[in-house]
């Protein structure tokens, strides 16, 4: 019986994330993460070291998130520029969006869009950050395990099988609502009222999915849709890291573990209800 510990957007919480494996001890024999290990949080290159020396000791996969794949692809460029040029990479924050350091010393600490500030983070660390969020999730946008499949953003309505394209990968990172007839996946933004939520409308048919991307309020009836779970609670704004302990043979659910945020390390920009839709439009 393979229990399965999921555990939603961590985006650099180390703390919240050590406190919830330590809850969940003894109840799993494998662990998912559904993506965004970085971004936003305190400790984003602790959370990276502390994942990738998990996963060398026991069975952990990391879903490729959305800001894990902007991540590696502007560190690559910056690599493959570093190589070109003979330098090491400069960070600069105007060069690397989204990436936000929370403890670092003189941050604008309530603006989710406030830059790295570079200067006390060595170019090693990024590096790594890289490299290990690379061999981490290369190619892992999914994960299809018994009665459930483990994505990051969502799955559009009108699949019906996966593709392999590039675009079908992005889709299943940044899905959020389709379009009410066609069931195509809409670009955050062009949704009308019309529009549901991907995991509202969802039918099961790749089994029961279970994902994070878009912060959700803390209730059971909130987080759980007929074939689908969302573990994204908004850790980084302040709320809650969840995770969930399923059964991946019997497809049952059998322990969500919820642990509240020391603090409020950004600010949202969006935010879903199950009631009350977005509230407010603009993440990416
Ligand atoms: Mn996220």
């Amino acid at each position: 019986m393979p229990r399965v510990l999921a555990i939603g957007d961590v985006h650099g919480c180390l703390d919240e994330l050590q406190e919830l494996l330590h809850q969940a001890e003894g109840q799993f024999d494998a662990i998912v993460f559904v993506g965004d290990l970085i971004d936003r949080g305190p400790k984003i290159i602790e959370t990276v070291d502390f994942v990738y020396e998990l996963s060398g000791r026991m069975d952990v996969t990391v879903i490729r998130g959305n800001h894990d794949d902007k991540f590696c692809r502007w560190a690559k460029q910056s690599i493959v520029h570093a190589l070109e040029n003979g330098k090491v990479p400069g960070i600069k924050a105007k060069n690397m969006p989204d990436w936000q350091v929370g403890s670092v010393q003189g941050r604008d600490e309530h603006s989710s869009s406030a830059p790295l500030l570079c200067s006390v983070l060595d170019d090693h660390n990024v590096r790594r950050a890289y490299e290990h969020i690379e061999e981490m999730t290369a190619e892992t946008y999914y994960l299809k395990w018994g009665e459930f499949i483990f994505v990051h953003g969502g799955i559009p309505a009108d699949w019906y099988d996966f593709p392999t394209s590039r675009g079908g990968m992005r889709q299943l990172m940044y899905t959020r609502h389709v379009n009410a007839t066609t069931g195509r996946a809409l670009s955050l933004g062009k949704q009308t009222d019309e529009d549901p939520y991907w995991a509202s409308v969802y039918d099961g048919k790749f089994g029961h999915a279970i994902f994070g991307h878009q912060i959700h309020d803390l209730g059971d009836e909130d987080l759980m849709y007929e074939h689908a779970t969302c573990l994204d609670t908004g850790c980084a704004f302040g709320v809650a890291l969840t995770g969930i302990v399923v059964d991946t043979d019997t497809g049952e659910r059998l322990n969500r573990v919820t642990v509240l945020a020391t603090e409020e390390y950004a600010r949202p920009r969006n935010w879903y209800s199950a009631k009350s839709g977005i509230q407010k439009a603009g993440d990416k």
